[in-house]
């Protein structure tokens, strides 16, 4: 049985609460389910509770990042026990922003997705490489080392997603076959890691995804959805990308 496709919304850090409580009841005006398709909007945590009151019945939520720890002193950070408890279901961890911008190594991207699990939340990991490592040719043995060490000591109750670095934010999208070469490589890392497992599990593509272009990167065998960031702040947006899974 092939997983069935996830549409996942990477807001970043974009939309106030109240913005956040108006989108999501645009989307509860307007959102006709798609068949086999799941959707579910990560967004700063703040924003949380207004999606858990006003998206429609189907539609998860989930956080952007979640601490490595428990609880305790870490000024700033969201437990997962905390978003378990707002209805979280979903929890991103390793985005490159995130990444670059913090310093999160593997070990520490992989620490936070084993706090998620232990909670209940499912970890979208996410991996990719930068624009250098791939015009050396080293991004498939680039991101799959980065993988096997964000996946340390992590079940099967994950999402992986590929997000070349050089693909976000910038307007530039990995062809389809580039998003399905990666694909591919990560699910046969997730079978070694998993065993028959990896079949089921979900492998994203996220980079400049939008209504466009979304049908022929998911329509590869080994892609099955998309993490989307600039596209999902619109309702219309999202409808059109749901509509065209
Ligand atoms: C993008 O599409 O820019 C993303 O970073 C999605 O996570």
């Amino acid at each position: 049985m092939s997983p069935r496709t996830l549409l996942a919304l990477n807001w970043k850090m974009n939309k106030t609460p109240g913005e956040a409580r108006a989108w999501a009841q645009e989307l509860g005006e307007r959102y006709e389910p798609a068949q086999g398709v799941h959707l579910a909007v990560m967004a700063p945590a703040i924003s949380l509770p207004a999606l858990a009151a006003n998206l429609p019945a189907g539609v998860a939520f989930g956080a952007q990042d979640v601490s490595a720890q428990e609880s305790g002193a870490y000024t700033g950070e969201i437990s997962a026990a905390m978003l378990v408890d707002v209805g979280a279901r979903y929890a991103v961890v390793g985005h490159s922003e995130r990444r670059d911008y913090h310093g999160e190594t593997d070990a520490v991207v992989a620490a936070k997705a084993r706090q998620a699990q232990a909670h209940g939340l499912t970890p979208i990991v996410c991996v990719g490489e930068k624009l250098d490592v791939r015009e050396r040719g080293e991004h498939v043995s680039f991101t799959l080392t980065q993988l096997r060490g964000s996946l340390e000591g992590i079940g099967t109750d994950v999402v992986v997603a590929y997000e070349p670095v050089w693909a976000i934010g910038t307007g530039k999208t990995a062809t389809a076959e580039d998003a399905e070469e990666l694909a591919a490589a990560i699910r046969s890392l997730l079978s070694e890691l998993y065993g028959e497992a990896a079949s089921e599990l979900c492998v994203l593509y996220g980079g400049s995804v939008k209504p466009d272009n979304i049908a022929s990167i998911c329509g590869k065998p080994n892609v099955n959805g998309a993490l989307v960031g600039g596209a999902s702040l619109k309702v219309a947006d999202v409808l059109g990308m749901n509509d065209a899974l």
